[in-house]
């Protein structure tokens, strides 16, 4: 099986390592020429704890993929590693070139309102929604920090799809397939994240770990990012802590009325991320920090359009795409 990193950023290049390590042929394609050629020069020096170790990988500006033809490869996977705002039709093009007919993409976006872009402009291959809870940060182009453990979850982007086609049942650790083609495939995909050090789990219910990813996206990201604080120090002030609560009501209220399944702890489990990622710098306030484009349309702007499609309002997520976008300025 090959791996095909579409970003350099922080996750693509942490899971490229990891791959690489446990010998799998990776191949990351970069925004910048720049970037290709230090990852061909001296590969990835991936660094957790005091320990650091030395990957190599092949890497390509995205730009060449436009002249990839199919290969004898009969086992690819391209993870998908681009924030929102640079899954432009042109970068999907070029994506989709490396996603041949079977193979399996992995999105690991955050936000909504990507997947059904990602499968149109790859009809032929396996398109898998992705959330991950892993915590990286990119030190140079050619340097990642391992942060936090955390867990990968994928399952098909298609809606009413299910894992290799089963008839659905809860998610679990221990999903398992076995049996027809798109099945074996996954297996042989979990295998190779598994192998790779990355805590995988295939899910029947991945729209819901969508949205309850989103739920601690819309409060953490942009309030963080326009505070201008670590994730830790958010909820320490009592008025940041009620216009967190406040928003988390209304998102909750949201994803609840576009299908979200209730949880009791949502609240406890937002503040537990705050705690457990208290030295992050959230990826909204590093974007803002570094004069990018920020994930706020498809983060509290998604919140919002599925607000208007249920007939309800959603002041306080309207006012932080508008707040966001000012600080963007
Ligand atoms: O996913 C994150 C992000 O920064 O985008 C959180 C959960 C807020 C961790 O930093």
């Amino acid at each position: 099986m090959e791996f095909h990193i579409v970003g350099g950023g922080s996750i693509g290049l942490l899971y490229a390592a990891r791959l690489a390590l446990a010998g799998y042929p990776a191949t990351v394609w970069t925004r910048t020429e720049e970037q290709a050629a230090e990852l061909n020069r001296c590969g990835i020096r991936l660094e957790a704890g005091d320990a650091a170790r030395q990957a190599a990988v092949r890497a390509a500006p995205l730009s060449e993929a436009a002249a990839t033809g199919p290969d004898q490869c009969a086992s690819r996977t391209v993870l998908l590693a681009v924030k929102q705002p640079q899954l432009t039709p042109e970068l999907l093009g070029l994506a989709g070139r490396l996603a041949q007919p079977g193979a399996a993409v992995l999105c690991l976006q955050n936000g909504i309102g990507h997947l059904e872009r990602i499968a149109a402009a790859m009809p032929d291959a396996d398109v898998y929604a992705a959330v991950t809870t892993e915590g990286a940060r990119k030190l140079a182009p050619a340097v990642v920090r391992h942060t936090g453990a955390g867990e990968l979850w994928f399952g098909p982007a298609a809606r009413n799809a299910r894992p290799g086609g089963a008839s659905g049942g809860a998610d679990g650790r221990h999903a398992q397939a076995d049996g027809e083609n798109g099945r074996h495939s996954q297996n042989l995909l979990l295998f190779a994240l598994k192998k790779a050090g990355i805590d995988a789990y295939l899910s029947n219910d991945i729209h819901n770990r969508i949205y309850a990813k989103l739920l601690l996206n819309a409060v953490i990201n942009p309030l963080t990012a326009i505070y201008g604080v670590r994730n830790g120090a958010l909820p320490e002030d009592p008025a940041r802590l009620r216009l967190m609560l406040a928003l988390h009501k209304e998102t909750e209220e949201v994803l609840r009325a576009a299908g979200m399944a209730p949880s009791e702890d949502g609240w406890k489990r937002l503040l537990d991320v705050c705690a457990s990622t208290s030295a992050n710098v959230s990826s909204m306030l590093a974007d803002i920090r570094a004069g990018r484009r920020t994930e706020i349309d498809w983060i509290n702007g998604g919140v919002s359009a599925l607000a208007r499609k249920a007939g309800l309002s959603s002041p306080l997520n309207d006012a932080m795409v508008t707040l966001v976008k000012a600080l963007e300025q």
